[in-house]
C-alpha cells in the first residue's frame, strides 16, 4: 500500500543539472533535418489529490526556431490518465501521451517557452514522467550545438500600469478549474448582466456604465443579446453593432465584457447554429485584439441532451478560435444551464464527455429563491472537476420577479467567493421586476450612482460587488 499525502505538490525539472547527466546520452538528431540544432527543457509541476491532479507543463525550445511542436512523454504508472487538457491537442495511447501545439502557440523561437496543462486522474500512485521529447528530440536541457550562454529571461509579464480590473488582470485564460489572470493566478470577476438589449438599450449609456465601473466597482459587464423575442434574428447587423459598442464602453472603463448569445426559447441551441456562426464570426474578428472579451455561446439550453449542446459547442468554438485564438469561451449546460440538475441530471455527463476544446468554461445559472441546497451541493461537487462561470443569476425566483431571498443569495455568493467562481447578476436595468437593480424609470433619468435609485436587489448586489477584489499581481 503506497501512502500518498492528500494534497501534494511536486516539481520536476528535466534538463537541469541532474537531469542532463542522466539523459544527455539519449539525445538524438531527427533523421529528417540533421542540420537543425535541437534541444529543449521541460518542467512538469503537479498539484494532486486522492485520485486526481492538475499538471502544468512548461516547454522551452533551446534549439533552432520551430513553427509547431509535439511534446511526448510516458506516464510511469498505468492508472494515470489525461482527462482534460488545455493549450494543446492532447492524446493518450496506453501510457504514452502527446500534446500537439495549437495555431497560436506553435511558433517557439530559440529560448522561448510556452505553458500547457491538463487535468488528470490516477489510481494507485501519481509519479511524474521522467523524460520528455519535443519533435522527437529528448529534452536534456542542452542542445546538439553549443548551448546558449545565458538563460533567457522569464516570460512573466511586467507589473500592471493601471488599477482597473482589466489593467491588472490583462488577458485571461482558464488554468485547471479556475479563471486565471495574466500572471497565471486564479481570480473571480464580479459584475452585472444587462437585460435584453432589444428592450433596455437605453439603460446602457456612459453615465450608467460609469456608475457600474466606479460606484459599483464592477469587474464585468454581461451583454445579453437575445436571439429571439425581437432580438438578433430581426436585425443581425444592428444587434452586432450594439454589442460591439458595449464591448468598447466596457473596455474604456477597464471592465471585462461577456458577450451573451442569449438563446432561451427554443431551448435547442442547434436551432440558432447558423446565426451563432454568423454572429461569432463577426464579433470575434472585430474584437480579436481586445483583452476584455469573453464569449458565452449559448445562454440556457433546455429540453436537449448534453451531447447536442456539446455538438453545438464544437461547431461554434472553432469559428471564434479562428479569429480570436486566446479568448475564454463559456459553454451553456443542460437544463437552463443548471449542469443538468433541473432536468434530473448532474455534472457527471460533462465530466465524462467534456467539450473537446481548450480554454473553455461551463455555465451555471441559479435564482436564489428557487434554487437552493441541492443546486449548491452540485456546484460545489462540480467545481473541483470542471471550470465554472455563473454568467447569470438572480436574487429572486426563476421568473425574474418576486422578493429578494437574502439568506439564499448570501449562501450562494459566499460559496462562489470561496470557490472563486465569477458571476454576473440579472439585471442591471430598471425593468419592473424584482431582479432589476434600478427602480422603474431610472433609465429615463441621468442618475445611476449611489443607492437612491436602487431596488432591494440592486442594493444587495452593489454591496457585494463593491468590496475589494485584491487581484494578485505577480
Ligand atoms: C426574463 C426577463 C423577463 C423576460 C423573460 C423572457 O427577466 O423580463 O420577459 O426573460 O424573455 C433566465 C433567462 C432570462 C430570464 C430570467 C428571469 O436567462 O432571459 O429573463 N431567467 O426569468 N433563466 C432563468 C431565469
Amino acid at each position: 500500500m503506497i501512502s500518498i499525502p492528500r494534497r501534494s505538490r511536486r516539481e520536476l525539472l528535466v534538463g537541469g543539472a541532474v537531469g542532463a547527466l542522466a539523459l544527455a546520452a539519449t539525445a538524438v538528431l531527427p533523421m529528417t533535418d540533421a542540420m537543425a540544432a535541437t534541444g529543449c527543457a521541460v518542467t512538469y509541476t503537479t498539484s494532486s489529490w486522492q485520485g486526481g491532479f492538475t499538471a502544468t507543463v512548461t516547454i522551452q525550445n533551446l534549439g533552432d526556431p520551430v513553427t509547431n511542436w509535439t511534446l511526448g512523454f510516458t506516464f510511469p504508472n498505468s492508472g494515470q490518465r489525461v482527462t482534460q487538457g488545455w493549450s494543446a491537442t492532447w492524446q493518450q495511447s496506453g501510457s504514452a501521451v502527446t500534446a500537439r501545439s495549437l495555431d497560436y502557440n506553435g511558433a517557439l523561437s530559440t529560448g522561448a517557452s510556452t505553458t500547457i496543462g491538463f487535468n488528470g486522474s490516477w489510481t494507485t500512485a501519481n509519479p511524474s514522467p521522467t523524460s520528455f521529447t519535443l519533435n522527437g528530440t529528448t529534452c536534456t536541457g542542452g542542445t546538439t550545438t553549443p548551448p546558449p550562454s545565458t538563460t533567457p529571461p522569464p516570460t512573466t509579464p511586467p507589473p500592471p500600469t493601471g488599477t482597473t480590473p482589466l489593467a491588472i488582470n490583462g488577458q485571461l485564460r482558464v488554468c485547471g478549474v479556475n479563471l486565471c489572470n495574466q500572471y497565471g493566478r486564479p481570480i473571480q470577476l464580479r459584475g452585472m448582466s444587462t437585460h435584453g438589449l432589444q428592450w433596455f438599450a437605453h439603460c446602457y449609456n456612459d453615465a450608467s456604465l460609469d456608475a457600474l465601473a466606479n460606484d459599483w466597482q464592477a469587474d464585468l459587464l454581461r451583454i445579453s443579446m437575445y436571439v429571439q423575442e425581437q432580438g438578433y434574428e430581426t436585425n443581425p447587423t444592428g444587434f452586432t453593432n450594439q454589442v460591439n459598442t458595449l464591448v468598447d464602453k466596457a473596455e474604456a472603463r477597464g471592465m471585462y465584457a461577456l458577450i451573451d448569445f442569449h438563446t432561451l426559447t427554443p431551448g435547442d441551441p442547434m436551432y440558432n447554429l447558423d446565426r451563432a456562426k454568423t454572429f461569432f464570426t463577426a464579433v470575434s474578428a472585430r474584437n480579436a485584439a481586445k483583452k476584455n472579451v469573453i464569449y458565452e455561446i449559448t445562454n440556457e439550453p433546455n429540453g436537449v441532451s448534453w451531447s447536442t449542446i456539446r455538438n453545438y459547442a464544437e461547431q461554434v468554438i472553432p469559428v471564434i478560435r479562428a479569429n480570436d485564438p486566446d479568448a475564454v469561451i463559456v459553454v451553456g449546460t443542460r437544463g437552463w444551464s443548471s449542469l443538468g440538475v433541473s432536468e434530473g441530471g448532474n455534472s457527471d455527463e460533462i465530466v465524462n464527455n467534456p467539450v473537446r476544446a481548450d480554454n473553455i468554461m461551463y455555465t451555471f445559472h441559479f435564482y436564489a429563491a428557487s434554487h437552493k441546497d441541492n443546486y449548491r451541493n452540485e456546484v460545489q461537487r462540480a467545481a473541483s472537476r470542471i471550470p465554472l462561470f455563473v454568467t447569470e443569476f438572480g436574487t429572486v425566483t426563476y421568473t425574474g420577479d418576486g422578493a429578494v431571498d437574502t439568506a439564499s443569495s448570501t449562501a450562494w455568493l459566499d460559496l462562489l467567493d470561496r470557490l472563486k467562481i465569477s458571476y454576473a447578476n440579472w439585471t442591471y436595468s430598471d425593468a419592473g421586476e424584482g431582479s432589476a437593480a434600478f427602480k422603474p424609470n431610472t433609465c429615463y433619468g441621468s442618475t445611476y450612482a449611489g443607492t437612491s435609485v436602487l431596488t432591494e436587489s440592486g442594493n444587495f448586489m452593489r454591496n457585494r460587488i463593491r468590496t475589494p477584489d485584491n487581484f494578485p499581481t505577480s
